[in-house]
This record gives structure tokens, C-alpha cells and sequence, in this order.
């Protein structure tokens, strides 16, 4: 460090030291850095400003009025520079300390996607019938009144033709009532049985109260080829609900009629709460009615091009939103439609 001489030399010198305090301070990101270049350059016993303040000893005269006002200048430079950037420094610590992570909070749960109850049981009875060698068959929500009544036999003054049954829309369209329409397609694009299908998806009726919602969901099973008999259909029911509920369950038919089959049969299956010992959600008789079914009616099979003297089948059908309900304890239709998150979070398939 020159210390001592001419004016110009010192100023020189000391101007450098200033621009070595403005480096340093600049690289200041921090209070224990900050505290650093203070005891660097005003530290009572070795600070470079004391450094320099000690020279002034060994001069006289006009050199030492001189070094002494350069060398008081840069501490008052030290000084103003330290004090403005102490408190550059505590505003970003504050600012650092109100963005500061409590690692001790609880941790928000992530929204994880769920599957809705129907979507659950829809995908695990098409599983069923899939690994028996059915295939999985769709067609359209909106269809006209030949695919959704006159093919299935129903009468002209059928009463699910009312406009309180059925939601009839422009140019002489409906929304199916059921996906029976699906297999009458099926059944007349095909060129000749053996057909074994399963159709489920939405179907819509004139319907909303506490049990019934006018949008709800269906499967619908159908079985065509030479030689089948009642007896199939009530083996087919049989496996089916044992996988679907419990390996135990027994089913019942009761007589029944539907305009698209005959025979046709209400299909009861004993109670999957009580086991057919009686409980409250079967009324105490230990059974509970889910499906519907039958041999498909001779003139339906006629009216889409299959022999009856050849051709024989069975088809059934059920409500995904009732099975839905009685698989997981859903006590009210409406909860499966509010699209309430909490419903779908707590279901596990
Ligand atoms: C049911 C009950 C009984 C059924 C019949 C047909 C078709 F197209 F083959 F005639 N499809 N679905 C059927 C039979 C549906 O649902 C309760």
C-alpha cells in the first residue's frame, strides 16, 4: 500500500482502495457477509481504514493534511456504503424469512382421479363376459322409433311409446329407452349367428324421483346360435352374479313378461348383505331383484333376418346404477349423479 508523498500518488492509491471496498460490498449477499467486509475495513485493530489512519504518524506538514483528508474520506465512504447496504441486507432477509417453508405444516393431498361406481361395475361385468368369449357392442344414444320399439315387438300403443315414458325429439327421434336397439343392429348387420354380445351404456326415461333418475345406465346381454336354451341363460346368469357379488349367491326366476321375449323372467339373486337370511336392505326376504330376461321372441329374431326354425337365444338386461348402489352401499340414486368428488374418492372397485 503506498502511503506517504505527493498528493496525486496517494489520491492514486487511494481511489483503488475505494474501488476494492465498492467490489467487495457489491458482492455482499448476506448479514455474516456483510459483517465481514465491515470488520475488513473498520475493525478497530486491523480494518485497512485504521491501516491507513496509522500512517498518517510517520507524516508532517502539507502531506499529512493532505493524506488525512483522503484517508478520511474514504472511512466516510466505508461508512455511508456499510450502513446503506445493512439495510438493502435486512430487507432481504425479512423478505427471505416471510417466504420460508414451515416444513412442520400438515401437506396438502394431492387430487388424485378416481373411477366413478358405475364406471367400476360397468368395466368388471364387461371383464366377465369378455373372458367368456362375448364381445363388447355400442350404438347410438339418440335412435328412431323402428330400433327402439317396432323391432322388439312392442305393440303401437305399448305405453313406454307415451311421451311420459319416453323422450321423443325433433324429426321423429327418441333417446333409447334401453340398449336393447344395440342388439337389433347387431343382430341384422351380422351375417348369420352365432352372437354372443354385451352392450352397456346410457339410456333415458321420462323418470325422476328418489329411485329413478331420467338418465341412467344398462347392460344388455345377448346369445344367438342353434340350440339355446333357457337353461343356458340360467347357467350364463348364474356364473355371472357369482362373480359379480358373491360365489354363494343363488338365483331365482319368477314368470314376467317383456314384448321382446318369451318366456320372459324377473331374476332374483339371494341378498349379497344378509346372504338370503333377511335383512333390512332386502325387506327381510333375502332376495333382490336385478335383472330381467328371456328367450328371445321368435318375431323379433324373424324381423332382423334369423330363422327361428334354426335360431334360438336368450337375452337380459340390468341397471348398472342399482348394482352400483347395492355394491357399494350407496343408499340414494342422486349421489351417483351430483358429481360430489367425496362419492368417487371413497369407492374402491
Ligand atoms: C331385458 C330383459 C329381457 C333384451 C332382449 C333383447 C333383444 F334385442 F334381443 F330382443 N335385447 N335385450 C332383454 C330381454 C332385455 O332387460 C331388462
Amino acid at each position: 500500500m503506498a502511503a506517504g508523498g505527493g498528493g496525486e500518488g496517494v489520491a492514486a492509491s487511494l481511489s483503488e482502495e475505494r474501488a476494492l471496498f465498492d467490489r467487495e460490498l457489491e458482492a455482499v449477499g448476506s448479514r455474516a457477509q456483510w459483517e465481514e467486509v465491515r470488520l475488513r475495513w473498520l475493525g478497530k485493530k486491523r480494518g485497512r481504514v485504521r491501516q491507513h489512519l496509522q500512517t498518517l504518524r510517520d507524516l508532517e506538514g502539507e502531506g499529512r493534511k493532505v493524506w488525512g483528508r483522503e484517508v478520511n474520506e474514504l472511512k466516510r465512504h466505508v461508512e455511508a456504503a456499510l450502513a446503506r447496504r445493512e439495510a438493502a441486507v435486512k430487507a432481504l432477509e425479512a423478505s427471505a424469512s416471510s417466504l420460508a417453508v414451515d416444513v412442520t405444516l400438515p401437506g396438502r393431498r394431492p387430487a388424485v382421479g378416481a373411477l366413478h361406481p358405475v364406471s367400476i361395475v360397468t368395466q368388471e361385468i364387461v371383464e366377465i363376459f369378455t373372458a367368456m368369449g362375448y364381445s363388447v357392442a355400442e350404438g347410438p344414444e339418440i335412435e328412431d322409433d323402428y330400433h327402439n320399439f317396432g323391432a322388439l315387438n312392442f305393440p303401437p300403443d305399448h305405453p313406454a311409446r307415451d311421451t311420459q315414458d319416453t323422450f321423443f325429439i325433433a324429426g321423429g327421434r327418441l333417446l333409447r329407452t334401453h340398449t336393447s336397439p344395440v342388439q337389433i343392429r347387431t343382430m341384422l348387420e351380422r351375417e348369420a349367428p352365432p352372437i354372443r354380445i354385451i352392450c352397456p351404456g346410457r339410456v333415458y326415461r321420462n323418470d325422476n324421483d328418489l329411485r329413478h333418475s331420467p338418465m341412467f345406465h344398462q347392460v344388455e346381454c345377448l346369445v344367438v346360435d342353434k340350440g339355446v336354451t333357457l337353461g343356458h341363460l340360467k347357467g350364463t346368469l348364474e356364473a355371472f352374479v357369482r362373480k359379480l357379488f358373491r360365489p354363494d349367491t343363488g338365483v331365482r326366476l319368477r314368470p314376467s313378461f317383456f314384448p321382446f321375449t318369451e318366456p320372459s323372467a324377473e331374476v332374483d339373486i339371494t341378498c349379497p348383505f344378509c346372504s338370503g337370511g333377511g335383512c333390512r336392505t332386502c325387506s327381510e326376504t333375502g332376495w333382490m331383484e336385478i335383472l330381467g330376461a328371456g328367450m328371445v321372441d321368435p318375431r323379433v329374431l324373424a324381423g332382423c333376418g334369423i330363422d327361428p326354425a334354426v335360431y334360438s337365444g336368450f337375452a337380459f338386461g340390468l341397471g348398472l346404477d342399482r348394482v352400483a348402489m347395492i355394491r357399494f352401499d350407496i343408499p340414494n340414486i342422486r349421489l351417483l349423479f351430483d358429481n360430489d368428488q367425496r362419492l368417487v374418492g371413497q369407492v374402491r372397485g
